[in-house]
């Protein structure tokens, strides 16, 4: 093999080695960040939420709605996810493709929906 090819090569496995390391750092950044966020927010003791979202299921056998969410202030970036809710009438109160606008209560993590109610569009 020509040296100028295995220079190549080299600088090629070079590049990508440390440019999955910057992306692999960036992921662990991200995460650490995002579990300082819950853990400060865990260290407050019980608390409440309020946030909107889009009801995508219901599923009351299991016991979770699931939401796509905006931003929780103080607590989570946008996302969908599952919800636990209080009371079982809860899961009666909403259907999927809602907009809703809900209230989380609990010491996170352990949250869940104290009241939900539709978003009149
Ligand atoms: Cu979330």
């Amino acid at each position: 093999m020509a040296v100028w090819k295995v220079v190549v090569l080299l600088d090629l496995a070079l590049a990508l080695g440390v440019g999955g390391g910057y992306l692999w750092w960036g992921r662990q950044v991200e995460r650490l960040g995002r579990e300082l966020v819950e853990a400060r927010a865990a260290a407050a003791g019980p608390r409440e939420y309020r946030a909107e979202g889009v009801v995508r299921a219901v599923l009351p056998e299991v016991g979770v709605i699931v939401i796509t969410h905006e931003e929780i202030s103080g607590y989570m970036p946008a996302m969908t996810m599952g919800f636990r809710a209080v009371s079982p009438k809860l899961y009666e109160a909403v259907q999927v493709g809602d907009a809703v606008r809900f209230s989380l209560g609990g010491t996170p993590p352990n949250l869940a929906i104290t009241t939900i109610e539709k978003l009149g569009r």
